[in-house]
């Protein structure tokens, strides 16, 4: 057996990546062009790599995955025709018209070398932006509203991790080294999370991962498991005080 075939044991490598979509309002000549006028949004799902190229309006997608990923197949709703949509090379991804949100399964295939299965992820087609509050939390602002606030941004930071890889496909990730997150936002981008009870929420800018958000989602961590065990102490001393409690009526009870 050539040393290529070999697993190095205990060893985990990983790619950063992003998968999700944006849309945009279709405009009203491009409604009115449409066979079918129900049609209100343009999206793009992708898979793409989680560092933006310096300057690009792109999410994501500084590096090129073809080097590890054979294959992404994106599933949508029945009502699209041919649902089931395999890409076979970069970019990893499919734009459509329509009119719904819904699921999309992405499945991400990898070369045979890798010896990996797929992976399976699901992402919520977003069309609609992230303005919702209040009492009419669940209707979206009006397609002429949406237009003017700009596209609409869902994405999702991921890792794939490859452990005890196989020498030949190890040798070819480490030949492919993923471009680092910037340390900071390079624009002046609100993300997805940005207050949402602001219309201005989601207005123009495209969200960028950054190094910073990564600490800043360890510290929530940190913080909410901090909280829990805190928490946790609580209910426990109060299980304690119940407990004793419990035995001086009982106590009290055989007293009497
Ligand atoms: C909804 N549960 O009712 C969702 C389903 C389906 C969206 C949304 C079809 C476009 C086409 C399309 O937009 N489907 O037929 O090409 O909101």
């Amino acid at each position: 057996m050539s040393t290529e075939r070999i697993r190095v044991k205990g060893l985990s490598i990983y790619r950063p990546i992003i998968y999700g979509n944006t849309a945009v309002v279709l405009t009203p000549e491009e409604r009115e062009a449409h066979p079918s006028r129900e049609y209100t949004h343009r999206w793009t799902v992708a898979v793409r790599s989680a560092s933006s190229a310096e300057d690009s309006d792109i999410v994501g997608g500084a590096d090129d995955l073809g080097y590890f990923i054979r294959r992404v197949t994106f599933k949508l709703h029945e009502t699209y025709p041919n649902p089931s949509r395999n890409v076979d090379k970069p970019p990893f991804e499919v734009t459509e018209t329509g009119w719904g949100e819904f699921e999309i399964q992405i499945r991400i295939t990898f070369i045979p070398e890798a010896g990996e299965k797929p992976v399976l992820l699901y992402h919520h087609l977003k069309l609609h932006p992230w303005t919702a509050s209040g009492a009419d939390a669940d209707a979206p602002p009006p397609t002429d509203v949406a237009a003017q606030l700009g596209p609409v941004h869902s994405w999702q930071y991921d890792e794939i991790v490859f452990t005890d890889p196989f020498q030949q496909f190890l040798n070819t990730l480490t030949s492919h080294p993923p471009t680092q997150l910037p340390k900071t936002r390079r624009r002046p981008v609100p993300f997805h999370t940005a207050n949402p009870s602001s219309l201005d929420a989601s207005k123009g800018g495209v969200p960028e991962f950054t190094a910073a958000m990564e600490k800043e989602e360890i510290q929530r961590l940190e913080e909410a498991r901090k909280s829990v065990v805190a928490e946790q102490e609580k209910l426990h001393a109060s299980l304690i005080e119940k407990e004793k409690e419990l035995e001086k009526l009982r106590r009290d009870l055989g007293d009497a």
